[in-house]
Formats: structure tokens, C-alpha cells, sequence
């Protein structure tokens, strides 16, 4: 595909399938390396911030063929916001129980905090991608994704109407080491795995520079701001932890530097200058 289809199935489809982004020993590697962390690891594994657990994905994470895309659509200083590990394990019944669960991921929720609330302004906020571990097929519960729900306006979170399946959903059939690229605001939901075997993926959020992402920062300025105005402060995506940042290639810094631990933690001297050692007249 052309980066001009792409760029088109996106503002269609609201998705499209990247293909061979990583081999299929890269994706291998990946998959015994994430399960290992996600099942038998010491640490309880909760929120967005899986590259402080995990670095296996990460040297991929600037591959040119995604870069393009999310170049073209988030601008050059777009940004990765959030990286999850996902296992999704076989099961006999059908998942999520009663069938349905189409929904958006942040921010465009309309429901708690820091969502997007009422009518959904016509803008790409984030482009969420699946890092395929293994393959993703009808068997295993490959995602299931709403073409053009993106455009809804609305999004199925908080309306159990909504939730309902739509009639042309498609479940996205690919090989290990693709990628599924998607308008944060497509309707999604994961399919019922009846394989023998795991599905195994990972969720990786590019935004553009100025999204607000301290609204999900445990212990952040803007939790506490949420929190004082009666609100339910949304999500814990932890900052990533300075000697995991310092393991990755420069391209991949580029993108993860905004969330670094040190980058948000001031000496009061450091504050004060911040604070008045500024002048806008010099
Ligand atoms: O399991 C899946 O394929 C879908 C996961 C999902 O909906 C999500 O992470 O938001």
C-alpha cells in the first residue's frame, strides 16, 4: 500500500493493516519475551506504561513504514502516549459476556474525568496500533473493528445501544509481526478466543505534541485538579522510568521523551527559576 492509500483507508475505513513490520523471528522473540513478563513476572503488570516491564518492542517502535503514517496524521512531533501488553488467553465463552463491548479508548471515552464529552469534534486525537505477537485470526479472537464508526460523532462508551454489534463489523485476520493502525475513535472490541493458544499483542497510542496526557499521570497536577472538582481522574499511565528511556535508539527517545520520570520532578531551585528567573522582556 501507497502511504497515500494508507492515509485514505484511514479517513475512510478509519484503519488499515501494516504487514511484515516486524519478521517472524523478530515477532517470535517478542511474543516469549511479553508472555514471559506478562505471566510469569514478579510484578502485578497495571496500566499503559508496559515499556517500564518490557523493552522488547521497543527498538521497533520508529519503524519507518508507522512513522510515515503517523507523521502524515499527528504532525512531526507526534508522540508515543501509551504502550500496554496484552494476553489474551482461550476461553469457552463468549468474550466479553453478553457479546458487544464495542468501545473507544482515551481520550475519547465520554464518560469520567478527563474525556472527550458530548458531540465528537471531526479531528484525529491519536492513532492506536496493535503490535500483532502471534497471529490474529477468527479462532483466537482477533480484534473486531466498526469501518467508519470513526466518523460517528459519538462514541459506544456509556450507551449500551451502542454496544450492540454493528452490522458490518470485520475482524482483522493477519500473520505475526503485522500491525493494525487505527483512528483512536473507531468502535473495537476483542473477538472470543477459541484456539488452544494465547493472542498476544501490543497497544501503542501515537498522539500529536499537545494532547494532555497528565490527565493520566497517577499523582499528577491535573489528577488533583480532576479530583478537587469532584471528578474521577482517569487511568494510570506511570512516567517511564529514566534508565529504561536511556536503553532506547535515538528515534525511539524522540517519541518517549515527554514522559520520562526526571522530566517532572523539580528541585524547589529548579521551580523557583522556572518560575521567575524568566523574563519575557530580555
Ligand atoms: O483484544 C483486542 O483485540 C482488543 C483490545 C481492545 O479493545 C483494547 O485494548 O482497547
Amino acid at each position: 500500500m501507497t502511504l497515500e492509500e494508507k492515509l485514505l483507508s484511514l479517513k475512510i475505513e478509519g484503519f488499515y493493516l501494516e504487514e511484515s513490520v516486524l519478521s517472524p523471528r523478530q515477532a517470535a522473540e517478542a511474543y516469549v519475551s511479553t508472555k514471559a513478563t506478562l505471566k510469569e513476572g514478579s510484578e502485578r503488570i497495571f496500566g499503559s506504561t508496559f515499556l517500564n516491564h518490557n523493552q522488547c518492542l521497543a527498538p521497533y517502535l520508529a519503524a519507518p513504514r508507522i512513522m510515515e503514517v503517523v507523521v502524515a496524521m499527528l504532525g512531526s512531533s507526534a508522540r508515543i502516549i501509551s504502550t500496554s501488553g496484552n494476553l489474551r488467553e482461550p476461553t469457552a465463552q463468549a468474550e466479553p459476556d453478553p457479546p458487544g463491548g464495542l468501545h473507544v479508548d482515551w481520550p475519547w471515552g465520554q464518560s469520567g474525568g478527563s474525556y472527550i464529552e458530548g458531540q465528537l469534534p471531526d479531528v484525529v486525537i491519536n492513532l492506536t496500533t496493535f503490535w500483532m505477537l502471534t497471529d490474529f485470526s477468527p479462532q483466537n479472537g482477533a480484534t473486531i473493528v466498526a469501518p467508519g464508526t470513526h466518523q460517528a460523532g459519538k462514541t459506544p462508551n456509556g450507551y449500551p445501544e451502542l454496544k450492540q454489534a454493528r452490522p458490518t463489523e470485520y475482524q482483522v485476520e493477519a500473520a505475526a509481526g503485522s500491525v493494525l493502525v487505527f483512528d483512536g475513535r473507531l468502535w473495537h472490541k476483542g473477538g472470543t478466543n477459541r484456539s488452544a493458544s494465547d493472542r498476544v499483542f501490543w497497544g501503542v497510542n501515537y498522539a500529536p505534541w499537545w494532547l494532555n496526557c497528565h490527565a493520566r499521570r497517577p499523582h499528577s497536577v491535573e489528577h488533583r485538579i480532576q479530583a478537587q472538582a469532584g471528578h474521577t481522574p482517569s487511568g494510570h499511565w506511570p512516567y517511564l522510568r529514566s534508565e529504561v528511556y536511556e536503553l532506547f535508539p535515538q528515534p525511539v527517545k524522540q517519541l518517549l521523551g515527554h514522559w520520562v520520570d526526571r522530566e517532572w520532578v523539580m528541585s524547589k531551585a529548579e521551580a523557583e527559576a522556572a518560575i521567575w528567573g524568566v523574563s519575557y522582556f530580555q
